[in-house]
């Protein structure tokens, strides 16, 4: 049989299930990540789990998201991290020290392994032959707890790369061509495997990016072929060692396979307020532009930032324009400091952020109202940058930086200026010494937890109702992202305390939200959100189901939804329905009062429930897309209820075994 790339590694990790493209497999999880927005409700669910120390070859807790100090919140959840870290055997990443996905891509990424990360963004390490997976904060929990992570067997498409890419293209025009091509719609249970010839072009760092951005596309992963530049960024990192030859059996049969000639690729960019709504540099020339932003867990890597340098070099940033550079990890600075990238930087007028996510998550550098911002990073929806009138526009650091000298959209071919060729590194700055490890295990249980009064306490479910009757809280459209749900920003430093975060659900869409479900709970009526296709696109942040499961949400029905945000759903207890009909999507309404019944028996039975509109005197059928486990656990209410009866006693261990093996459990014991 020949096997291509990721089925290899896919089969190396099969904990339960066939390698069957639409049925759900346990996959053994190698490494896991963590960021520091996800991260403390993840490890406030492991501490309750009673286990000593994590399960995983490698797991590290990374602080990268939350870092502007305003008021004590962030600090005292960095506390809290550092701690708990200590205590069960997690290297921690300090604030400072870099994005948690370039970090891990220059100092853990090894090609063969699986990595599960609390972040979207998590493929990134694809880009040097490892499957790397995102997920929601409680899948990771449970993985270091050494259960399998349970996903969809993807579909497999091959994208082979020809040729090689012309100056001033680079590797986001290749990855913002593709969202063109496949959009961010409708490729959940997909995963990219990228081959061809043209790969030989590509560094470690562009095949990172482009593995990175496979998030916008909603796929469940990307990777690349693990081969000589795979071993060389090893070898430049120092650790060749974990290097190994992954490569597709000649004769790999792939479900679709997409050629693209990289010697056509042009600077293209994604305009507002979508990833996949791209078009060329050259047909929105002449922009004015307000604001630059280089850098994030996209394009934030040495070699991109020196030519972004030598670009900028004895030349002045336009007086309009606001241009601040983020590298990506502590590494990166280092050697841009060593360099003097850094001092021509400065020269030219430019900013410097410490290497955080900072701006890409709306954290800092907020553009003007109504102003236009042009950013290297890797999502562009509405309110993201911290400033909803803003436009923002998804961009390589080569257009970037030639706006940022011009003042205006320019194709970077046609400014006249010299294109820079730098070399990948022969040999990289390998300073770990701000990545902590944790004490030996039998010192690890004199660590004491801190904990501040940011950190609060994780949510108790309760099993789920036989029926649920509701209001039809919200009625949302398309497309609708888990940053329109949840907003990040400047609200992001109470991730840990639930009830605080869940006053700001659905902030930027309907502020009134959250205070009319407290009054449905107090009427003691359900919420149930209405949606179009792919609802909860982009952030694996569980808080878009945990908080509106806070304020009493107990279903959604959508025409379609996201993977992360469909299983983070049903991990917090809340129902998934997909709506059948279009018609039916037209029809329901904001206040229509719904009704589901016998939904215990449904969910152990059926493929469909009945929801009935009380409101219309109609009834509408909705799909139950869920594997026998998701049906085990949304009615145990969640997740973890399901995985804490898995703990000690005869019954629970009946219930370990078949969380393990990825059966139901009988729901008499739930
Ligand atoms: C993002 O880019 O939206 C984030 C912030 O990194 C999220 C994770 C989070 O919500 O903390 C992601 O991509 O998953
Ligand atoms: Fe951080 Fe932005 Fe990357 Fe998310 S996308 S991990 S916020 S840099």
């Amino acid at each position: 049989m020949a096997f291509g790339v990721a089925e290899k590694i896919i089969s190396a990790h099969l904990a339960k299930g066939r390698l069957n493209p639409g049925e759900e497999i346990g996959l053994k999880i190698d490494q896991t990540l963590t960021q520091d927005a996800t991260g403390t409700l993840a490890y406030l669910q492991f501490e309750s789990l009673g286990i000593a120390s994590v399960a995983t070859e490698l797991s590290v807790s990374y602080v990268d998201h939350n870092t502007i100090q305003d008021g004590s919140e962030n600090a005292d959840d960095h506390q809290y991290l550092q701690s708990v870290a200590a205590r069960y055997g997690i290297l921690f990443s300090k604030a400072g020290n870099g994005i948690c996905h370039q970090v891990h891509l220059e100092r853990f990424s090894a090609p063969g392994k699986s990595l599960l990360g609390a972040d979207s963004h998590t493929p990134t390490c694809g880009g040097a032959g490892m499957l790397a997976i995102g997920a929601g904060g409680l899948d990771v929990t449970l993985a270091l707890a050494g259960y399998p992570f349970f996903v969809e067997c993807p579909r497999i498409v091959r994208i082979n790369l020809h040729n090689r890419l012309q100056p001033f293209c680079s590797a986001k025009d290749v990855i913002l061509t593709i969202l063109g091509m496949l959009t961010t719609k409708g490729n959940t249970g997909t995963l990219l495997e990228y081959g061809g010839e043209g790969l030989v072009s590509l560094s470690v760092p562009e095949r990172a990016t482009i593995a990175n951005m496979g998030a916008e596309l909603g796929v469940t992963t990307s990777i690349f072929p693990s081969d000589q530049v795979t071993r060389e960024f090893l070898k430049a990192q120092k650790r060749v060692q974990v290097w190994q030859e992954i490569a597709a059996d000649p004769g790999a049969r792939y479900a679709r396979i997409i050629d693209l000639d990289l010697a056509k690729i042009v600077p293209m960019v994604a305009k507002p307020w979508s990833p996949d709504n791209v078009c060329p540099v050259k047909a929105i020339a002449g922009l004015a532009v307000d604001q630059v932003a280089i850098g994030s867990c996209t394009n934030s890597s040495y070699a991109e930032l020196m030519r972004v340098a030598a670009l900028l070099a004895a030349r002045r940033v336009h007086p309009r324009v606001s241009l601040v550079i983020g590298p990506g990890s502590r590494q990166v600075l280092q050697m841009l400091a060593e360099s003097g990238a850094l001092g021509t930087f400065v020269a030219a007028g430019a900013r410097v952020q410490e290497p955080v996510c900072g701006f890409c998550i709306g954290n800092c550098h907020a553009p003007p109202t109504e102003g236009v911002s042009l950013r290297t990073i890797n999502r562009n929806f509405k309110g993201r940058s911290g400033t909803p009138s803003a436009a923002v526009y998804l961009v390589s650091p080569e257009t970037a930086a030639v706006a940022a000298l011009r003042g205006v959209v320019t194709d970077p071919r046609e400014a006249g200026l010299e294109y820079p060729v730098i070399a990948a590194p022969k040999t990289f700055v390998a300073d770990d010494s701000m990545i902590l490890p944790p004490p030996r295990p039998t010192a690890r249980r004199q660590v004491t937890i801190v904990r501040g009064p940011n950190i609060g306490k994780p949510l108790k479910l309760e099993p789920l109702a036989d029926s649920i009757a509701g209001v039809v809280a919200i009625k949302l459209g398309d497309k609708i992202t888990t940053d329109d749900i949840m907003p990040a920003g400047a609200r992001l430093k109470y991730r840990s305390n639930i009830p605080k975060y869940a006053e700001y659900v659905f902030e930027l869409i309907d502020p009134a939200f959250s205070r009319r479900c407290q009054e449905y709970q107090r009427e003691k009526k359900a919420a149930i959100i209405v949606a179009g296709e792919s609802y909860g696109q982009g952030s694996s942040r569980e808080h878009a189901a945990l908080c509106p499961r806070y304020l009493g949400v107990r279903a959604v029905l959508a025409c379609s939804f996201e993977r992360i945000h469909f299983a983070n759903l049903i991990n917090y207890g809340i129902v998934p329905l997909v709506l059948k009909a279009k018609a039916a999507y037209k029809a329901l309404q904001a206040g229509d009062i719904l009704e589901l019944r016998g939904l215990k028996q449904a969910l152990r039975r059926a493929t469909e429930i009945a929801v009935v509109n009380k409101t219309r005197a109609t009834t509408y059928a909705t799909e139950l897309q869920l594997s026998d486990r998701q049906r085990a656990v949304l009615l145990a209410g969640g997740v973890f209820n399901y995985a804490r009866k898995t703990d000690d006693s005869p019954a629970r261990s009946r219930y370990a075994t078949a969380l393990r093996a990825g059966r139901p459990t009988p729901d008499s014991e739930l």
